[in-house]
């Protein structure tokens, strides 16, 4: 069945990007969800944009890569010193030997829209351009439980996320994504790859602090780097929850 990408981003002039979504839908599901998405642009609780652009086009079922969800497991942890712990003991468990130093990155990592791509070996940074960094994009969720579907109307970070990371670590280049919400009440995070699934730490940030980012942690040569980029930004992906 041929479908559509919808894509969404509104902001305004006080406060740049106010909000994001996406959605790769069957053509009789079209307008149903620009309509949705347009909502959500419309109620965001960061204030009215003054600006939106829907992009639509169109996406062959060729095109698409169907994914079945990572595994999700969660580590409760009571406060972000533990998180951060917790995401140390998994990374060495992925054999990063300069985990420490991963953790430092992301810690101090920039507002970036997009994520660092960083060399897990060398810690070099590998995106072309490092104020933008690389963007996940083209991908929906798709389930039987039109509930879930729906929730388009306002963001649900896991679900989104979960997909995000789906994409992100099937990529053969990758070997873990590492994630902080940048929305400042928003504590949850995580650590994604083949080997651990997608591990929600559930306390990583203090509440308040409006710093986030996410890290896909490499591992390649410059061929990689290039169809691992490309991936990320291009190939059209669902996954199925
Ligand atoms: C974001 O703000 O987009 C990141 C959300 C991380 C979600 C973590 C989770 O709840 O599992
Ligand atoms: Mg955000």
């Amino acid at each position: 069945m041929d479908r559509y990408s919808i894509r969404m981003r509104a902001s305004n002039a006080q406060q740049g990007h106010i909000s994001g979504a996406e959605k790769i839908v069957p053509e009789p599901e079209l307008e149903l969800y620009c309509s949705r998405l347009l909502l959500r642009a419309m109620r965001h609780s960061k204030g009215k944009p003054d600006f939106i652009n829907l992009k639509i086009e169109a996406v062959k079922e060729e095109e698409i890569l169907h994914l079945p969800a990572l595994p999700v497991t969660t580590v409760e942890t009571a406060d972000p010193a533990q998180g951060q712990e917790a995401v140390l003991s998994y990374l060495r468990r992925l054999g990063l030997l300069r985990a420490e130093e991963i953790l430092a990155l992301w810690r101090e990592s920039p507002a970036m829209r997009g994520a660092m791509l960083l060399h897990a070996d060398t810690l070099e940074r590998l995106e072309p351009d490092r104020e933008r960094g690389i963007r996940a994009t083209y991908m929906d969720m798709e389930t039987a439980d039109e509930q879930r579907r729906s929730a388009c109307a306002g963001k649900n970070h896991f679900n989104e996320a979960l997909v995000l990371a789906t994409k992100v670590v099937s990529h053969p280049a990758i070997l873990a994504e590492l994630c902080i919400s940048d929305d400042p009440d928003y504590v949850t995070g995580y650590i994604a790859s083949r080997q651990l699934g997608y591990v929600r730490i559930t306390t990583l940030k203090e509440t308040g602090s409006p710093r986030g980012g996410r890290i896909f942690l490499f591992r390649g040569d410059e061929k990689d780097r290039e169809d691992c980029i490309r991936y990320m930004q291009e190939q059209k992906v669902i996954v199925h929850v």
